[in-house]
């Protein structure tokens, strides 16, 4: 067995008990203060790292649209979005118009307008929007009524090219 040991082991072995504590203690301190000079920039990274992901979520977020006072406004750095829905007041289960404006951002032939409930399925519904002057997009579609009496929906300009691809605008329905 002892033919087997490292001398490394040995040494340790037959090392005095104080010595082996203060090499220990010795160890674990520089370990201490590794872990300190390392997790001091881990720190501010994941600070960094945070702080543009909240950016990117907060220009992301749906805006809410008080749609029957008239057209929506979104600024999306040096772009505008502006949403429109006649006729008003915008009821649920009727033919609806949708506009949308675009300024400072380039010409689409068509633009998709995605309609949805927050948090809830209600079928793929699509609209799709037509080029109809100078950044001015048109269609057609329904918001059908739903069966929680839920009034709110979210419509979602998918803007394909552009750092934010897709900007939603949430609006109530009556009934
Ligand atoms: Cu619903």
């Amino acid at each position: 067995m002892s033919e087997l040991m490292n001398p490394m082991i040995i040494k340790y072995f037959s090392a005095k008990p104080d010595a082996l504590l203060f090499k220990a203690s010795f160890r674990s301190f520089l370990w201490w203060g590794l872990w300190q000079t390392m997790l001091l920039p881990v720190f501010l990274l994941s600070i960094s790292v945070y702080s543009v992901y909240a950016s990117e979520e907060k220009t992301s977020q749906s805006q809410a649209c008080e749609i029957n006072q008239g057209p929506c406004l979104r600024k999306i750095g040096g772009a505008s979005v502006i949403f429109d829905i006649e006729p008003k007041p915008v009821k649920a289960n009727r033919e609806l118009a949708f506009t949308v404006t675009l300024r400072g951002v380039k010409e689409y032939d068509s633009l998709r307008l995605k309609l949805q409930m927050p948090g809830m399925y209600m079928g793929n519904n699509v609209v799709k929007l037509v080029r109809s002057g100078k950044g001015i997009y048109t269609g057609k579609g329904v918001a059908p009524k739903c069966g929680s009496g839920k009034k709110l929906w979210s419509a979602s300009v998918e803007l394909p090219g552009l750092i934010l691809p897709e900007t939603s605008f949430l609006f109530n329905v009556l009934y």
